[in-house]
């Protein structure tokens, strides 16, 4: 059988070489790979998967998504690392921030932009383990014109579309990144929906991590619900600081928020239990299109996190998810590359089976 979905797909993504990165003080390799698109890629064309390329959009819905300010920081930045003679001075081959600006250390004064490139890189970043080097920011709008172009073939009639973003994006909030991610292609794809004339967006996430990013940019809206299953936070594990089944949307958004911690060593029965409970509160809203972040990290082989998904596990949550609505696919996390392109395939497999049937 030839697989019938179209991969949105951007040559750019291969230019963003994080280089490593920091963690608990050591730079380490790093799995946020170029590999990961190449393998993806390779394997969904191989299998006959129709390639679009990414088409150029502008920055009016990115712009709404994502402060502005964050949007020309992360344009700016590499280049200012580079005036201010970081690289070839010292070694330091990536920008890396060391002070943040936390709501603690401010404790009330204005958050500043300070001109020093070296003060400013943490003005919008949360960790240490997400670097920017030549090529990040080509690579990183590539990702938001894939997400745009799914969206597109989607909101024209498209049944099914999957965009193969690299970097991935869910744990970027308006205006902070982190977790490997840089913009938030899913959030951005959900939003150019509903400017699409979808009314009502579900926007269900099966990376193995909880995506805080998208969870906190919809928080106080009722028009783009959010369910995620994840690993448990509180078990030790990134994103920490959310992701906890008492998030449920505040204000105007109350209960169009729902997660679905799940412990360590969690397998295809309970995974897709939960999944399966997602579903039907997705279900239930009547939504009109579907954004899935596709993480492919909740894998039993996947050296990022402690879920224990087979391939089997991800073809039946295709089927599930894609079975709601139209349905966007974005790629998010998944690191161990010899099973990467086959949990891919599978799950898009199963989408396209409750798709086109
Ligand atoms: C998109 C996505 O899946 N982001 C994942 C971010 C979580 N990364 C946490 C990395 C923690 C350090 N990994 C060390 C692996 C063993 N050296
Ligand atoms: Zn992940």
């Amino acid at each position: 059988m030839t697989l019938p979905v179209p991969v949105v797909w951007s040559e750019d993504c291969l230019l963003h070489e994080p280089g490593g990165e920091v963690w608990l003080g050591v730079r380490e390799d790093g799995t946020e790979v170029p590999a990961r698109a190449l393998v993806l890629r390779d394997t969904l064309m191989a299998a006959g998967a129709p390639v679009v390329p990414a088409r150029p959009h502008d920055d009016g819905i990115l712009r709404t998504v994502h402060d502005p300010e964050l949007v020309d920081h992360l344009a700016r930045l590499w280049p200012d690392w580079v005036a201010a003679g970081f690289p070839a001075q010292y070694g330091r081959d990536r920008a890396v921030p060391y002070v943040f600006p936390t709501t603690g250390l401010l404790a009330g004064l204005p958050l500043r932009s300070p001109p020093a490139v070296h003060g400013r890189a943490g003005r919008f970043c949360y960790d240490t383990m997400t670097l920017v080097g030549p090529g990040s920011w080509a690579a990183i709008r590539g990702a938001v014109d894939a997400a745009l172009t799914a969206a597109d073939l989607v909101g024209s009639g498209e049944r099914l579309a999957y965009a193969l973003c690299r970097p991935p994006g869910h744990h970027v909030t308006r205006a902070a990144y982190g977790g490997s991610c840089y913009l938030n292609n899913a959030a951005i794809a959900a939003q150019a929906l509903l400017a699409a004339g979808a009314g009502r967006v579900a926007v269900i996430d099966i990376d193995a991590h909880h995506g805080n990013g998208t969870q906190m940019i919809f928080y106080d809206r009722p028009d783009v619900w959010y369910g995620s299953l994840h690993v448990d936070p509180g078990a030790g594990w990134f994103p920490h600081y959310a992701g906890y089944a008492a998030e449920r949307g505040r204000g105007d958004g109350d209960g169009f928020n729902r997660n679905l911690p799940l412990p360590p060593g969690t397998g295809d029965d309970d995974w897709l239990a939960a999944l399966d409970a997602l579903c039907a509160e997705a279900r239930a809203l009547g939504p009109d299109a579907v954004v899935v972040s596709l993480g492919l990290d909740a894998a039993a082989t996947d050296p990022e996190s402690p879920v224990r998904v087979t391939e089997a596990g991800y073809r039946t949550a295709g089927r599930m998810v894609a079975s709601l609505a139209p349905t966007v696919l974005i790629q998010e996390g998944g690191y161990d590359l010899p099973t990467l392109g086959a949990l891919a395939l599978a799950t898009l497999e199963g989408a396209a089976t409750t798709a086109y049937s």
